[in-house]
């Protein structure tokens, strides 16, 4: 096969992340970008540049038909989806692979699979993984409900099956309350999703967040990376990611690990995947599967020395995984801090011209952002502008360096999140490792009213 061309279909810090990959292979690259990102810093980096359409993502960024057209425009050969827009749709990645293009992603089933949670759910159990106690699949009939809530107790949560990402969600205390959280819960999913399908869960009080990394190869063999704890929260969106979690023992890791990879192994997975857990009580309870490399990734390629884009890139082209399990080592720590583009109070986005911009360096700091002084952030899309990724040998040494690292930083003329991460890296909670998914909300509240 051998990939000379890469198409990357999406922007912002990814698409430089996965430039550089493809750069050190010896494989050139192709932007695809909107009018609004013609400045960005990938475009300018990247082989080719093609632009797909106006600033709405609707138009360009997930526009099929335009991004198809520039691969074949520009001869692309494979096609690298990134996070978020295109990366989880199992009728493009069929697209991609139906005009001759290698989709540096998972097979088009398992992507649908995955991206129905109750098929997801299902699938998981059959592969042999921990699931949190509930409706054994879809569940319409109030009766039927509330038998199974009965059976595992309240509180229950009812979650829609083409939900994900925490939308559509209602957490239903006792009988009384039911049916009519199931009719809210099926009526808001149709409207969101054009779906009503909803199921039942035991409601989880106070979990942490716990995803494994995975590798398949696509032929029955896979491994596993570890773990990564994203508890830091607020509003579904992560805040601060960190690996290990400061909560897994080594034999805990091996343990869960060795089932994930084996589940994937069994299942013929190609490519990354993240299996998410809840962990609560010492166990741990499958919620969903991402079927795609995630912004938290180089928490793990820190911990690993694996460079997980091109281990994607290297799966696509038919290759066989590059490290056997025993040969991954864990070692240190390492934290990730999302940087957005907003105020650190209120999280108003804060869009507009970089003024200045100085990125923090030394010894095991890594900066993946597209910023430059100049540039002028577009008001259209997420609002991370940067992530900043520390290790250290310590947990407590990868915080004294992420301080330092963070007070590096310089980024003028738009407001940024980097206070708030200042100060919660001076919380007694957060220090000692002792949090879960409702703390930062929590802190968040409890530092507001001060
Ligand atoms: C739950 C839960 C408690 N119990 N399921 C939110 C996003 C989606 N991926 C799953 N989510 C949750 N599912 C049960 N049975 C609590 C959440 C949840 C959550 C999970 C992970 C990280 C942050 C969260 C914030 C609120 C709720």
């Amino acid at each position: 096969m051998a990939i000379k061309r890469l198409l990357i279909a999406n922007r912002g810090e990814i698409a430089l992340r996965i430039h550089r990959a493809a750069r050190e292979m010896g494989i050139e690259t192709v932007a695809v970008h909107s009018t609004a990102d013609a400045d960005a810093m990938h475009v300018r980096l990247a082989d080719h540049a093609v632009c797909i359409g106006p600033p709405a993502a609707k138009d360009s960024y997930l526009n099929i038909a335009a991004i198809i057209s520039a691969a074949e425009i520009t001869h692309a050969d494979a096609i690298h989806p990134g996070y978020g827009f295109l990366s989880e749709n199992a009728k493009f990645a069929e697209i991609v692979e139906a005009h001759g293009i290698t989709w540096v992603g998972p097979k088009p089933e398992h992507i649908r699979t995955m991206g129905d949670k109750v098929e997801a759910k299902r699938t998981a159990g059959r592969l042999g993984l921990p699931l949190v106690p509930g409706s054994d699949g879809a569940i319409d009939d109030p009766v039927e409900a509330a038998k199974i809530a009965e059976a595992i107790g309240y509180p229950v949560i009812i979650k829609a099956a083409s939900g994900g990402g925490g939308r559509g969600m209602k957490v239903c205390n006792g009988p009384d309350e039911l049916e009519s959280l199931m009719q809210q819960a099926g009526s808001e999913a149709k409207a969101a999703f054009g779906d009503a399908t909803v199921y039942l869960e035991k409601y989880l009080g106070n979990p942490r967040h716990i995803e494994f990394q995975v590798f398949g190869d696509g032929n029955g063999n896979a491994i596993h990376l570890g773990e990564r704890d994203c508890s830091l929260q607020r509003r579904h969106q992560k805040v601060l990611e960190e690996a290990p979690s400061p909560v897994i023992s080594a034999q805990e890791r091996d343990r869960m690990g060795g089932i994930v990879a084996k589940a994937m192994a069994d299942m013929g997975y190609r490519g990354a995947g993240t299996i998410e857990f809840l962990w609560e009580g010492g166990e741990f309870y499958f919620i969903e599967m991402n079927t795609r490399l995630q912004v938290e990734h180089p928490v793990t390629e820190a911990i690993t020395g694996i460079d997980l884009v091109r281990e994607q890139i290297r799966i696509a082209d038919g290759r066989p995984l590059s490290v056997t399990q025993d040969e991954i080592v864990f070692s240190g720590h390492a934290i990730e801090c999302r940087i957005n583009a907003e105020d650190p109070f209120t999280f108003a986005p804060s869009p507009g011209l970089v003024t200045a911009y100085h990125a923090a360096g030394g010894m095991h700091v890594r900066v993946d952002s597209g910023l430059y002084a100049g540039y002028r952030i577009p008001p259209y899309y997420d609002s991370m502008i940067a992530k900043l990724i520390v290790y250290g040998r310590t947990r407590e040494g990868c915080i004294m360096r992420l301080k330092r690292a963070l007070q590096e930083m310089v980024i003028e003329g738009v407001k940024t999140s980097i206070p708030l991460h200042q100060r919660l890296l001076d919380d007694a909670v957060f220090l000692n490792g002792d949090y879960s998914i409702k703390y930062l909300e929590q802190w968040l509240a409890d530092s507001a009213a001060e």
